[in-house]
């Protein structure tokens, strides 16, 4: 029998078929490494040089609208352009290449620069969530949007550009390569039989209880066993959705409640606002059925064991595989104490 709190073990993640290293016995080894400053500075509910503020300058040379709540505009800077012309190349199977048509917008959660998810109320995080499911039909629907990417970077340690509360919607005509992976255990899990991974797999965890760190009557929220990042979290639908033109006016709300409890559960971890790049895995927009594929979200934090050290991908982990000190289990009972207010 493994010791999961001892021994040096490896876990697999059967949502996108890699495995990871599990070292137990290690977290308490000495620190002499980088510090972050992660002290953010309090911010005004408006700021003049704010790019995504109401009414002001975007640096495009394009002017934000007197918006009140929402605000969705196309990326000044896409990574992917509409117009891209088809083609591909392919010399000898060694140098293969695609054209990447797609579209990219900027989500404003709320005229309010100085907001978090976690500060937002739920009514307001529910308009958030109906401007998403919305921006997922729209550019989904469209005949070269193969999948639609819908993420927030928060917190400058994980590359947010800006404190204004927003998220990025990356709309490209191919499937990324971790939601093809996803895509293909999923698939291959309902093959083999005739169930659905997630549904089976969330199921497994709320017997035990172990590794969940909270609850609605619609989503849990769980430290999955295969974490990578120390405090991971992924956020799982009950009911098996696919995507979210599949929820009821009751299950956005309820999204919006989960993402609230979870984000105020992090910054009552170590310091507020708790970094984080976070996005939602959902049904590719490329014309297929794709029962096989179950909502989630997952939650990547970089902060390790307190608010000035986080984790690096590197070393063994960029040339083996990934690898992590605090157990899943541990992060869970960690993230279960924490208060659901701030
Ligand atoms: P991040 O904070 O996750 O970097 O998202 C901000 C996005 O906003 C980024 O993709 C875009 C950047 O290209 N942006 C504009 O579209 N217009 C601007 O005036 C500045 C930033
Ligand atoms: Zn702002």
């Amino acid at each position: 029998m493994i010791d999961f709190m001892r021994h040096p073990h490896r876990r697999f993640n059967p949502l996108n078929g890699t495995w990871i290293l599990v070292s137990p016995h290690r977290t308490d080894r000495p620190w002499q490494g980088q510090v972050e400053k992660t002290a953010v500075d309090a911010q005004p509910d408006y700021d003049p040089n704010c790019y995504l503020c109401p009414g002001n300058a975007r640096a495009g040379g394009a002017r934000n609208p007197a918006y009140t709540s929402t605000f969705v505009f196309d990326n000044d800077y896409a990574a992917m352009l509409p117009g891209t012309p088809a083609g591909t190349e392919d010399r000898n199977g060694l140098l293969i290449a695609a054209a990447e048509p797609g579209i990219c917008r900027v989500g404003c959660f709320s005229p309010r620069h100085d907001l978090t998810v976690s500060r937002m109320s739920v009514p307001d995080l529910t308009l958030v969530v109906d401007v998403w499911a919305e921006q997922y039909a729209d550019l989904g629907r469209q005949p070269h949007i193969g999948h639609v990417q819908i993420f927030e970077n928060r917190g400058a340690m994980m590359g947010a550009s800006n404190p204004h509360p927003h998220c990025q919607i990356w709309a490209g005509s191919s499937v990324p390569t971790e939601v093809a992976a996803e895509q293909r255990e999923q698939a291959a899990w309902r093959a083999a039989r005739g169930s659905c991974l997630l549904c089976d797999y969330l199921a497994l965890e709320r017997e035990s209880g172990e590794r969940v760190v909270c609850e609605n009557d619609s989503f849990a929220a769980l430290v999955p066993f295969w974490a990578v990042w120390p405090f991971e979290v992924m956020l799982v639908s009950k009911r098996h959705l696919t995507a979210m033109d599949e929820f009821d006016a009751a299950e956005r709300g309820r999204l919006a409640d989960i993402l609230k409890r979870i984000t105020t559960r992090y910054d009552n971890v170590f310091a507020a606002p708790f970094p984080y790049t976070m996005g939602f895995h959902q049904r590719p927009t490329d014309g297929g059925a794709h029962p096989e594929w179950h909502f989630h979200a997952h939650y990547y934090p970089p902060l390790l064991r307190s608010a000035t050290i986080r984790k690096f991908m590197v070393g063994f982990e960029m040339l083996g595989m990934p690898q992590r000190d605090i157990t899943a289990e541990s992060a869970a009972a960690r993230l279960r104490a924490m208060p659901e207010t701030h």
